[in-house]
C-alpha cells in the first residue's frame, strides 16, 4: 500500500523539480542513448518493414513513445553526431562535413551532465572531437558488455549517461542471421530499383539490422539484470539513412535526415505512445538536461552562434515525452556537406528546410556534378546503370543521383517519396518563398555563407589545434624513450 502512495507522489514532484532546477530532483534518470549507424528510418518492424526482424525494437516501442518526426541536421556519420551530442547545429560548432571536429571550447551532453554529477560513457563507434568537448570514458567495441556491466553498476551513488554507438547496419553487411532473408523473396522499397544485385545487398542489409536488434536486446536484458531499467531512460534513434542510392544517407531526402526515434522511460512516458511533433538532434541534449533538473536555457554551449548567443540552438521537447503537448517544431534544417567525402569530386553543398508538409531544398551548385565514392561507384548502382540502358525511367532516376536543379520542393504528404519536384510550380510560389525565408535566416544565424562555408570544410577535418601539441609532447616522449632504451 506504501509503495501505491509513493509513485503518484513521484509523478507529482518530478515536474516541479524540472522548472526549479536549483534544486535537484529527487531521482535522477540515468541516460542510455543507443544509435543505429546508416539504419534508414522506414527499415524497422514496428515502422511498417514487417519484412525486418526487430522483435526487441518492437518490444522497446511497446514500452516507450514511438518519435515519428525527428530529424537528423546532417547526413552522415560524424556532423549527425556533433549535433546529438552538443546540442548546436553542424556549421555553428565548426562539425559539418564528414570526419569533422567541433570548434575548441564547444561542450557537449557530456561536459554538461558531467558537471552535474553523472558519470559519462561512450561505448563503440565515436567519430567526434576534440576530445576535450566529448569527456566520456571510452568503451571499446559493442558485442561485449562486460565492461558496460562494470560502468553501469560500478557507483550506485552518482546516475549515468551511456551512449551506446553501434556500427550496424553500417556497409559492407558482413554481420548478422542471413539465413533469415532470402533475396527472391524481398518487397523492393519503391524508392530501389529492383533486380537481383539490389535484392542481395538488401538481404545483408536487413541481417545487419536483426544484428543491431540483438545488441538492443542484450542491453535491455543488461538493464534487467542489474535492476536499473526502471530508473534508466532509454533512448533509441536510426542515425541517418542507409547507403543504397536513394537510401538517403548523402541526401537531406526524407530518406536520408528522418530518424526512428523511440524512447521509454518508465513511469513517466506512456508505454506505446506516440508524437509526431517536428524535433532535432540539436534539441535531444537540451531534453536529457531537463530530464536530469538541469535548465537547458542556462547552459552555455561553449561557442556562440552569428549573433554572439551561447545558449542551445535545441530546446527541451520534455513536455512531448510527457504528453503535454504534440507541438513543438514548425521548421527543421538540415545540410550536406560533399568536400572531404570520401571520392568526393566536386563541391555539391545542399541545404533544406522542412515544415509538417513541405520540403525546400536548395544545392547551390548545380553546375557541378554530385559524385562520392558511397553511392556515384560501385554496386549497386553499376547494376541499375546497365539496367538504365533499355529503361528510360531508371535513366532519369540514375542521372538524378548526379545532376539536380537548384531548387526542389516536395509536398511530404501527396509525394512521401520526394519525386515530384514541385520548384518550378508556381502554385506552390508562396510556400516555397516561406520556406526560404526560414532557410536563409538559419543561415544566418549559424553563419553560413553556403559554398565559401563548404569550400572551407577539409579546414574541419583532421586532429584539431588542442590535440596537436598533445601529440607533438607525446612523439616527444616517445624519441626520449627510445633515446633511453639506447
Ligand atoms: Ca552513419
Amino acid at each position: 500500500m506504501k509503495a501505491m502512495l509513493i509513485v503518484p507522489m513521484a509523478w507529482l514532484l518530478a515536474p516541479l523539480a524540472v522548472l526549479h532546477a536549483a534544486e535537484p530532483p529527487a531521482l535522477r534518470p540515468n541516460f542510455l542513448l543507443i544509435i543505429a549507424d546508416d539504419l534508414c528510418w522506414r527499415d524497422l518492424g514496428f515502422v511498417g518493414n514487417h519484412e525486418v526482424h526487430t522483435p526487441n525494437l518492437d518490444r522497446l516501442r511497446s514500452e516507450g513513445m514511438h518519435m515519428t518526426a525527428m530529424f537528423t541536421p546532417a547526413t552522415t556519420c560524424s556532423p549527425s553526431r556533433h549535433a546529438l551530442y552538443t546540442g548546436l547545429y553542424c556549421v555553428r560548432a565548426g562539425a559539418y562535413p564528414n570526419h569533422t571536429r567541433a570548434y575548441d571550447g564547444t561542450k557537449s551532453m557530456f561536459t554538461h551532465l558531467k558537471e552535474s554529477g553523472y558519470r559519462v560513457a561512450l561505448q563503440n563507434k565515436q567519430h567526434v572531437g576534440p576530445p576535450s568537448t566529448f569527456p566520456y570514458e571510452h568503451i571499446p567495441g559493442a558485442d561485449d558488455l562486460t565492461k558496460t556491466k562494470d560502468f553501469v553498476t560500478r557507483d550506485k551513488t552518482r546516475p549515468w549517461l551511456l551512449v551506446f554507438a553501434s556500427n550496424d547496419p553500417h556497409g559492407p553487411w558482413t554481420r548478422g542471421p542471413r539465413d533469415l532473408y532470402d533475396p527472391a523473396k524481398l518487397t523492393i522499397p519503391p524508392y530501389l530499383h529492383d533486380n537481383a544485385v539490389t535484392r542481395k545487398q538488401l538481404a545483408v542489409y536487413y541481417a545487419e539490422i536483426t544484428k543491431l536488434d540483438e545488441q538492443v536486446g542484450a542491453l535491455m536484458r543488461l538493464l534487467d539484470e542489474t535492476q536499473q531499467a526502471k530508473d534508466t531512460l532509454v533512448m533509441f534513434v536510426s542515425e541517418q539513412g542507409s547507403s543504397f542510392p536513394y537510401g538517403g544517407k548523402w541526401s537531406v531526402y526524407d530518406n536520408g535526415i528522418r530518424v526512428t526515434t523511440v524512447i521509454r522511460w518508465p513511469g513517466r512516458v506512456k508505454p506505446g505512445s506516440s508524437s509526431d511533433a517536428l524535433v532535432q538532434y540539436v534539441d535531444v541534449p537540451p531534453t536529457f538536461l531537463a530530464a536530469a533538473g538541469v535548465d537547458p536555457t542556462q547552459i552555455d554551449a561553449g561557442c556562440p552562434d552569428a549573433n554572439g548567443n551561447r545558449g542551445f540552438d535545441g530546446r527541451s521537447f520534455l513536455d512531448v515525452l510527457l504528453g503535454k503537448s504534440n507541438r513543438f517544431r514548425d521548421y527543421i534544417f538540415s545540410q550536406h556537406t560533399t568536400v572531404g567525402i570520401n571520392g568526393y569530386q566536386e563541391p555539391y553543398p545542399m541545404r533544406a528546410v522542412r515544415d509538417e508538409r513541405y520540403k525546400l531544398i536548395r544545392n547551390l551548385a548545380p553546375q557541378n556534378t554530385y559524385s562520392i565514392a558511397g553511392i556515384h561507384k560501385g554496386e549497386p548502382l553499376t547494376s541499375w546503370q546497365a539496367d538504365a540502358a533499355e529503361d528510360p525511367k531508371l535513366a532519369a532516376r540514375v542521372d538524378w543521383l548526379f545532376h539536380r536543379p537548384a531548387e526542389e520542393l516536395y509536398d511530404l504528404e501527396s509525394d512521401p517519396y520526394e519525386m515530384e519536384n514541385l520548384a518550378e510550380d508556381k502554385k506552390f510560389a508562396r510556400i516555397k518563398a516561406r520556406l526560404g525565408k526560414q532557410l536563409d535566416a538559419w543561415m544566418a544565424q549559424q553563419g553560413d555563407e553556403g559554398m565559401e562555408t563548404e569550400l572551407q570544410a577539409k579546414s574541419r577535418q583532421g586532429k584539431s589545434d588542442e590535440e596537436k601539441p598533445r601529440n607533438k609532447r607525446a612523439a616527444k616522449a616517445r624519441g626520449k624513450a627510445r633515446e633511453k632504451a639506447r
